[in-house]
């Protein structure tokens, strides 16, 4: 049976994310491939509430493991009930941050032991891995500018900036650790060259 690819794109804020998937889904359109767009955490209608937990700040405070549990909660939903359909019927999935930003922000970010991060991927995902994951890179401080205009900052925005620093050292980390899955991007860039460095990792896909 015909299996579509699975494709995730990951990074501190600002990175430029939002504007790489608009890239990346018409340039696979224009190949002729069915793309299914969506994001973590939400992609359902379950894991878009449990988004707003998650992510609004009039959730108050919450304790770093129900943070955790709660992105694999959506993630499950996601998975099962999105993302494997999909690829079954020979459609690619982009979505917008997965399981590394678990890594990054939940172990790097909160400081939360990896090896307990690994085993709940390992529970929720058995070997279910992404087929490409494009990690845009980028340093916190031009991150947080390209984002200072925005209105309102999220629960997990609110953050001090060493939170971010040690969230992109993991995406670094892990990007070194998965070499044949994680690709590096130069996120500094201007985005027609951010396009260019990942029209050539689609291109090898
Ligand atoms: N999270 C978590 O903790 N654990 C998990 O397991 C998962 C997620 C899955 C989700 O936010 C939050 O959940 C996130 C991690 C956490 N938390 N935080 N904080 P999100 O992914 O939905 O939103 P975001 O991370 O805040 O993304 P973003 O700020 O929207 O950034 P982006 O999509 O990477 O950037 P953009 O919107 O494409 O670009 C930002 C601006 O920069 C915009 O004005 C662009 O025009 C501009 N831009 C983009 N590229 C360039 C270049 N190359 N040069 C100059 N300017 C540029």
């Amino acid at each position: 049976m015909k299996q579509g690819k699975f494709i995730t794109i990951d990074g501190v804020e600002g990175a430029g994310k939002s504007t790489q998937i608009e890239f990346i889904c018409s340039y696979l359109a224009k190949k002729g491939v069915e793309v299914v767009r969506t994001r973590e955490p939400g992609g359902t209608d379950l894991g878009e509430k449990i988004r707003a937990l998650l992510l609004g700040v009039e959730t108050g405070t919450m304790h770093s493991d129900t943070e955790l549990l709660l992105m694999f909660s959506a993630r499950n939903e996601h998975i099962q009930n999105k993302i494997k359909p999909a690829l079954a019927q020979g459609k690619w999935v982009v979505s917008d941050r997965f399981t590394d930003a678990s890594f990054a922000y939940q172990g790097g970010g909160r400081s939360l032991d990896l090896s307990r991060i690994e085993a709940l991927e390992n529970w929720v995902q058995g070997e279910f891995r992404p087929d490409l994951t494009l990690l845009l890179d980028l340093s916190v401080e031009i991150g947080m500018k390209r984002i200072e205009a925005r209105s309102s900052k999220d629960r997990i925005e609110q953050e001090e900036r060493a939170f971010f620093e040690r969230v992109r050292q993991v995406f670094i980390d892990r990007s070194q650790q998965y070499p044949e899955r994680i690709k590096l991007v130069d996120a500094s860039v201007q985005i027609d060259q951010v396009s260019q460095q990942i029209h050539s990792y689609l291109e090898q896909l």
